[in-house]
C-alpha cells in the first residue's frame, strides 16, 4: 500500500504541476526581526470565518469510497462502480458518534483520487448512481450532510483535485468539470463550512497531469459559499506539515502571503520569514491524522486504532497548540464507524471531560501589574469569550496573578489570546506559589487561540503568568487550571 505523507507527495507531484511562488530566501536562524515588522504581524487579524473555524477545535474526517471495498488507499480510477455497496450504511450513526465525541464537523471525501463520486453528479457516470447501493438512487453526500445538520454538526467537503478517472484530466475541460462538481456540492447540500483541497496531482487516465485553476476554484467557492473556509491549496487554512496530527511548539497563524502549495514550507511560521515579506496574512494550521494507520477502512487494521494515550498526546499537541484537529474515522464496508473506533472516541471524550470539567481558576480574583483602562484582568477568569485583559500601549511584558483562595492541585493549564485582535505572545511562563515559595512550573512560546500545558502536579494557592515577550500588547482572553483525569498517564 502506498502511503507517502502528503507533504512528500506534494513535493514530488507539485513540482510538475503547480507554479509555486518562490520560497522566501533562507536566512540565518539568528536573524533580528525589526520591531515594526513584528508589530505589523501582530496586527494581522483573522476573518470571521477563520475565527468560527478555529473555535470548532476538534473535527472529523471520513474517508469513504471505492477504496473501502478494494482495501486500498489510492484507487486507480478503473474500479467498477458496482464495487460500492455498503450493507448497513447509516450516516446518523457517524454523526451521533462524532457528536458524542465532542467533534464539531464532519468532512467527507465526496471524491477521492479515484474519481468515484459519493453523490450522483450530473457530470460523470463514475458515481453512486451506477452502484447497486439503494438501486443506484443513493446519495452519501446528502445523507451525511443531513445527519450533520440533524446532530448540530458542521459539514465539510473534500473534493480531490487529482482524478484518475475523468477523461478530461490534463486539459482545460477538467477545470470546468471540477468547478461544476464544486457547484453541485456547494449549492445542493446545504451550508458547507470547509472545503478541503490537498495538492495531489498525479497522472490521469491519459497519462497527463493537470494544471489546476486554483484561482478559479477559489472564486467558485467564494461566490457560492462565502462563509466557507478553504484548506490547503486555498487561502484560509494551512496544512500543518505532517499527517501525525501534531503542531509545532511555536505555531504562528500569521505568515507571509503565500501561493497555492506554499503551505508545504512548514517553517513559514518562523518569524525570520516575516522580514521582507510584502504582505502578511492570517493562515492558521490544521492538523490532520487518522485514528488508524490508513485513511480508508481496512479490516486488517481493526486492532490498530490509536491508543488513548496517543490520541491524548495528539489532542494536546494540536488543539493545545493553536491548531484545529481533524481526526479521520474511516467508515467500514457496512457504512458504519467501526465499534473499536467509536469506543476509543468515547474513551477520549470521557477523559477530556474529566480533565477539563473543573477550572480551578474560574471566577477567582486576578491582579495584573499593568492594565489598560477598561481591560480589567478579571476578564481572564470570567469564562466569557468576548472579554480580555490587555496592557497600556507599548507594554509588551506584563504579568497577572490568580488567587486560588487556598491550596489546590493541578497539572494542566490553558491560555487563550483574543485572536480577533491578532496573535502576539512570543514567550511566557507559569509560576506557582507552593508553601509560600514561588516556583516555575512551565514555560512556553506561542499561545494563539489556545495553548494547553502539561506539567507535573503542584499544589499551590497562587499562580502567576508572566508574558516574557510579545509582538504587541498581549491580549489574554481566558486562563484555566485543571487536574488531569487519573486515566491520563502523565
Ligand atoms: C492526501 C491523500 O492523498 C490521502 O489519500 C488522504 O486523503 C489525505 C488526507 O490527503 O493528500
Amino acid at each position: 500500500m502506498l502511503r507517502l505523507p502528503m507533504f512528500q507527495r506534494m513535493i514530488v507531484l507539485l513540482a510538475a504541476c503547480v507554479p509555486l511562488a518562490a520560497p522566501p530566501a533562507a536566512r540565518g536562524a539568528d536573524v533580528e526581526v525589526p520591531k515594526d515588522v513584528l508589530r505589523k504581524a501582530a496586527r494581522v487579524r483573522p476573518s470571521p470565518q477563520q475565527v468560527a473555524w478555529q473555535e470548532l477545535e476538534y473535527t472529523a474526517f471520513a474517508h469513504f469510497g471505492v477504496n473501502t471495498f478494494t482495501d486500498r488507499e489510492w484507487g486507480d480510477g478503473k474500479e467498477d462502480e458496482k464495487l460500492f455497496n455498503p450493507t448497513a450504511f447509516d450516516a446518523r450513526q457517524w454523526a451521533r458518534a462524532a457528536k458524542d465525541a465532542g467533534m464539531k464537523m464532519i468532512i467527507l471525501t465526496c471524491k477521492h483520487h479515484d474519481g468515484f463520486c459519493l453523490w450522483p453528479s450530473k457530470y460523470t457516470e463514475h458515481s453512486v448512481k451506477n452502484s447497486p447501493w439503494k438501486g443506484g438512487r443513493g446519495d452519501v453526500v446528502r445523507e451525511v450532510s443531513d445527519a450533520c445538520r440533524e446532530f448540530g454538526l458542521k459539514f465539510g467537503v473534500y473534493l480531490s483535485p487529482w482524478d484518475r478517472n475523468a477523461k478530461s484530466y490534463g486539459s482545460d475541460a477538467y477545470n470546468d468539470y471540477y468547478k461544476k462538481q464544486l457547484t453541485e456540492l456547494l449549492t445542493e447540500y446545504g451550508p458547507v463550512t470547509e472545503v478541503w483541497w490537498d495538492g495531489a496531482c498525479g497522472e490521469g487516465p491519459n497519462g497527463k497531469r493537470q494544471v489546476y485553476d486554483w484561482k478559479g476554484y477559489t472564486e467558485t467557492v467564494r461566490r457560492l459559499a462565502p462563509k466557507a473556509v478553504i484548506f490547503g491549496m486555498g487561502p484560509d487554512i494551512r496544512w500543518v506539515g505532517n499527517e501525525d496530527g501534531l503542531a509545532r511548539e511555536s505555531e504562528w497563524s500569521v505568515l507571509p502571503e503565500h501561493g497555492p502549495g506554499d503551505q508545504t514550507a512548514k517553517d513559514l511560521g518562523d518569524k525570520k520569514y516575516l522580514v521582507g515579506a510584502k504582505t502578511l496574512v492570517w493562515y492558521p494550521a490544521e492538523c490532520d491524522v487518522s485514528i488508524r494507520p490508513g485513511w480508508f477502512y481496512h479490516a486488517s487494521q481493526d486492532n490498530q486504532v490509536k491508543s488513548l494515550k496517543h490520541l491524548l498526546d495528539i489532542y494536546y499537541r494540536s488543539v493545545g497548540r493553536n491548531s484545529v484537529l481533524l481526526l479521520n474515522v474511516p467508515p467500514d464496508r457496512r457504512g458504519l464507524w467501526h465499534e473499536n473506533d467509536v469506543a476509543r472516541l468515547k474513551e477520549l471524550r470521557a477523559v477530556l471531560d474529566e480533565t477539563f470539567r473543573t477550572n480551578l481558576a474560574a471566577g477567582r480574583p486576578v491582579a495584573a501589574d499593568k492594565t489598560r483602562d477598561a481591560f480589567s484582568p478579571a476578564a481572564i477568569t470570567d469564562g466569557k469569550g468576548d472579554t480580555y485583559w490587555t496592557t497600556p500601549a507599548d507594554e509588551v511584558q506584563a504579568s497577572f496573578e490568580v488567587d486560588l483562595g487556598g491550596p489546590a492541585s493541578f497539572d494542566r493549564a490553558m491560555l487563550q489570546e483574543m485572536i480577533t485582535e491578532g496573535q502576539r505572545v512570543e514567550a511566557f511562563k507559569l509560576d506557582a506559589r507552593v508553601d509560600g515559595q514561588w516556583k516555575e512550573v512551565a514555560k512556553a512560546t506561542t499561545i494563539g487561540y489556545k495553548r494547553l500545558l502539561r506539567f507535573p502536579a503542584v499544589t499551590a494557592d497562587r499562580v502567576r503568568v508572566t508574558i516574557l515577550d510579545s509582538r504587541d500588547c498581549p491580549t489574554i482572553r481566558e486562563f484555566g487550571l485543571y487536574k488531569a483525569s487519573a486515566r491520563e498517564a502523565d
